[in-house]
């Protein structure tokens, strides 16, 4: 777009700050010396997802960029204090940290952890694999385990992919459930849809109903037709009931499209026999006659889709929740179907889009134990939840290095004061992040990425979970600093170190080896759109272009993937240059039916009764009377303007009204002493803080409700504007202990507190 000041040039970007993916036009304005700096963001009307629509931090990746607290040089601790240092410090100090603790005590002493934002960064998505490897570790560890790998185990044995996971077609469904999700926060999660609250509404608009199981009322409830107020940690229970209403009533069924790929359903009903509605209502704290209503509602809408979030997942139950959610949506009738919950079709192809469609090897777990308390390797990695431990306790395969990629685990993960601590014993530490905080400031050296702003990016990740098939690539809206290496760099560069390769390895060698293998692996399928082709030359053409790095990788996908240009036999078909051309995005339309290409399992089936899940309904029934007798429990939420832990130090995004307070029911807080506003005491059996008490009626009685991500207030930090908006750390209160067995993942909501004033 043209604008009339020469001095000013638009820019359009999507937003990486969360799952939405929000297209941003940016206006950048070139000052007299040349130099240019960001004079405005604001929604991208043009975008072909999100329409313009925006929330409060998408406009702030300017502050964020701008913020005096972000690194722009790597820090190195002496004598206990972060200093500056150059690149070529850093990377030799962590030759030799690295090298030292390789050589003492092998590559297993070398603990990851890769967090959240890896996901929104393309370099983080595309590279931190060549880290994994190139470390060589089993001592993986993500913010996965607390937040959607029960989702993915779910999905990886019913549908044969962890990434095959059912989105709710948002669009057009006449019937919306969703449980444990706020999106009129989160903007959504494992469900990419810019504006979620936007087509929430659209439902309701025409016609349809939406219902919002969750222990507080939330915005999104505030919002829908229902609010079904649900004791935490019960969405299983309710769910084996609606599903044992569904298969019972003989209403409908899965469908003709669905039966004729559908394994185990005879074995299913029977299993869930025992979780009838008045089975469930005390634990559920939902009446049978509402179960039965809801039920009946997903059965005879025209269309429905059920979907599950956080407050689903991250409970000692979450992978059977999950999967009780495909059971539901498959027994309706609305897997796979438009208006149910449907398979996107990522356009930069993914796990459901290679390999031979509608088979695969399956899902498995526990190729390995944890060494402390013997947790099942899932999806290659370990519980978060035992990493302390494994920091802590002696032994061959201590963690003795530990390296974090976009982290901030003591903020996020359990027990966080337990692993605070435990940082404190590791030898050596590095950190690829953009602040000194409260997990970074353990860290002997610390390597800051350039800004949002400053890098490409294409949602790789959460665009295979996209309610429509869309494709939208960014180029880097501001140079890199002088010496500033781009974010694949510096993944690269410690992935090469780590491997052994010195502080002066060239991570254009990583890059290289990364492309060459994608192209060999696409020429070598026999189901590519490039299969049989010869890989030199399609390295050739991708070569001509002159580009490196993501961006040379993201071409190929594109060109490989479903709606790929095929390197020039599919000359309609896209490609990076094609992207190019279009800064506002591509759509490539609605959701399709998947089935049978979609599956990964050794059948060709879905296999809706699985072993394992199937085993997890006894335990499943025999926690119901624990779940009937349980006081008082902690849930979490989340606020449109925070972003997990890191956003804090954002002062638009922080000011007004304190917003780490624990919510508490009126009854509740007469009952227990508590007044608006004054301090109350929260223990668990692990750890006990201080927040101020907010009374409000939109929680249920018997549930408080405290954030995470605060607690800013520790010393040797660099968050000027996060340490005074501090609030508490609620992870001091999660149990390291507490854990969905099936996916290693915590129990974050649900958790058992006793509350006092003072
Ligand atoms: N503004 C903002 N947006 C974000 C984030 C953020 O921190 N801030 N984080 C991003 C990330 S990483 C993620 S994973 C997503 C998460 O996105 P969502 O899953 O939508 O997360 P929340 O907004 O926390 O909503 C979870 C809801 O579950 C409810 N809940 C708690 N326990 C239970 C329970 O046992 N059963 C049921 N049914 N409900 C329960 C809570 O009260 C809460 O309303 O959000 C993303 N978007
Ligand atoms: N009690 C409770 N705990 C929770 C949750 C909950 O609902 N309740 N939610 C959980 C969920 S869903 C999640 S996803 C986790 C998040 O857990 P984490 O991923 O561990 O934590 P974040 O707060 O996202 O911190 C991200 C870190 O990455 C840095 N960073 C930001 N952008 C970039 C980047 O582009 N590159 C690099 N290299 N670094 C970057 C930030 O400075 C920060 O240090 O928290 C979990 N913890
Ligand atoms: S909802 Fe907000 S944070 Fe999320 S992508 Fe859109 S603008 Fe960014
Ligand atoms: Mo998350």
């Amino acid at each position: 777009m043209a604008t009339a000041d020469p001095s000013t040039r638009t820019a359009y970007r999507t937003c990486p700050l969360c799952e939405a993916g929000c297209g941003l036009e940016i206006t950048v304005r070139t000052s007299d010396d040349g130099s240019e700096a960001v004079q405005r963001i604001r929604g991208d009307r043009d975008d072909v997802f999100s329409h313009g629509f925006i929330c409060p931090k998408g406009s702030t990746l300017k502050q964020l960029h701008d913020d005096p607290d972000r690194l722009r040089r790597p820090l190195i601790r002496r004598d206990g204090r972060h200093v500056e240092a150059t690149w070529p410090e850093a990377w030799a100090a962590i030759e030799q940290g690295l090298g030292a603790t390789i050589a003492r005590h092998g590559r297993e002493s070398i603990g990851i952890y890769v967090g959240n934002p890896t996901a929104h960064s393309l370099s983080g998505m595309l590279y931190s694999r060549a880290l994994l490897v190139g470390v060589g570790t089993r001592q993986r560890f993500s913010a996965s385990t607390v937040d959607q790998m029960p989702r993915q185990v779910a999905s990886g044995y019913v549908f044969g992919s962890p990434l095959a996971v059912p989105v709710p077609d948002l669009d057009r469904t006449d019937h919306l459930v969703l449980l444990g999700a706020n999106p009129y926060a989160s903007n959504g999660s494992m469900c990419t849809a810019p504006d979620f609250p936007g087509r929430i509404e659209a439902i309701r608009a025409r016609g349809g109903k939406v219902v919002v199981v969750d222990p507080r009322r939330s915005k999104t409830a505030e919002e829908a037709d229902e609010w079904v107020s649900i004791r935490p940690g019960s969405d299983a229970l309710l769910l084996a009931a609606i599903a044992n209403v569904l298969a019972t009533d003989g209403q409908g069924g899965p469908g003709e499209h669905v039966e004729r790929h559908l394994a185990g359903l005879d074995e299913f009903v029977a299993a869930i026999a025992p979780f009838t509605p008045e089975r469930v209502a005390v634990a559920t704290g939902v009446g049978p006659d509402t179960i039965r209503r809801m039920a009946g509602e997903i059965a005879s809408a025209p269309t429905a889709a059920v979907y599950g979030r956080i407050g689903t997942t991250t409970t000692e139950f979450g992978s059977t929740a999950s999967w009780l959610v495909d059971a539901v949506n498959i027994l309706s009738g609305n897997l796979d179907r438009p208006g149910g919950v449907m398979f996107s079709t990522p356009v930069a192809g993914g796990p459901t889009t290679n390999g031979t469609p509608g088979t695969g090897r399956g899902f498995t777990v526990g190729r390995g134990h944890s060494r402390v308390s013997k947790h099942p390797e899932v999806m290659g990695e370990y519980p978060v939840a035992a990493l302390a431990e494994e920091i802590l306790e002696p032994g061959d395969g201590q963690i003795r290095a530990f390296i974090t990629l976009a982290g901030n685990p003591v903020l996020s993960t359990p027990n966080s004061a337990q692993l605070d601590a435990a940082l404190d014993d590791v030898e050596f530490m590095v950190s690829i992040d953009m602040y000194l905080n409260e997990t970074t400031r353990h860290a002997d050296v610390i390597l800051p990425p350039p800004s949002q702003l400053q890098r490409p990016h294409y949602d790789v990740s959460l665009l295979q979970l996209a309610i429509r098939n869309v494709a939208n690539y960014s180029e880097a809206v501001l140079p890199l600093d002088d010496d500033q290496p781009d974010e694949w760099e510096i993944i690269a560069k410690v992935a090469s170190i780590a491997q052994g390769r010195g502080a002066d390895a060239d991570p254009a060698e990583v890059d290289e080896a990364m492309i060459v293998e994608m192209i060999e692996r696409a020429t070598k399928s026999a189901h590519s759109n490039v299969s049989g082709r010869n890989a030199g030359e399609l390295l050739a053409e991708l070569d001509a272009s002159g580009r490196r790095g993501p961006a040379r990788l993201v071409d190929a996908m594109l060109r490989t993937g479903p709606f790929g240009d095929a390197f020039g036999s599919n000359p309609d078909g896209t490609s990076l240059d094609d992207l190019l051309e279009h800064p506002h995005g591509r759509d490539f339309g609605a959701l399709v039916e998947r089935l049978p290409g979609v599956l990964r399992t050794p059948s060709g089936k879905i296999e809706l009764a699985p072993e394992v899940l199937i085993a997890d309904l006894d335990r499943l029934e025999a926690g119901i009377d624990e779940l009937e007798s349980r006081g008082l429990v902690l849930v979490g939420r989340r606020d449109l303007r925070s972003n997990n832990s890191w956003m804090h130090n954002i002062e638009v995004l922080v000011k007004g009204k304190p917003r780490c307070t624990l919510h508490v029911h009126p009854d509740d807080a007469a009952y227990l002493g508590l007044a608006d506003g004054r301090p109350a005491s929260i223990t668990s059996r692990v750890g006990s803080v201080t927040a101020p008490v907010e009374v409000t009626d939109s929680i249920r009685p018997g549930v408080v409700s405290l954030p995470h991500g605060w607690g800013h207030d520790v010393a040797g930090t660099s968050l000027r504007v996060a340490s005074e908006h501090a609030g508490v750390n609620s992870n001091i209160l999660s149990d390291h202990a507490a854990l969905d067995p099936l996916s290693g993942t915590s129990v974050l909501n649900g958790i058992p507190v006793t509350v006092i004033a003072g």
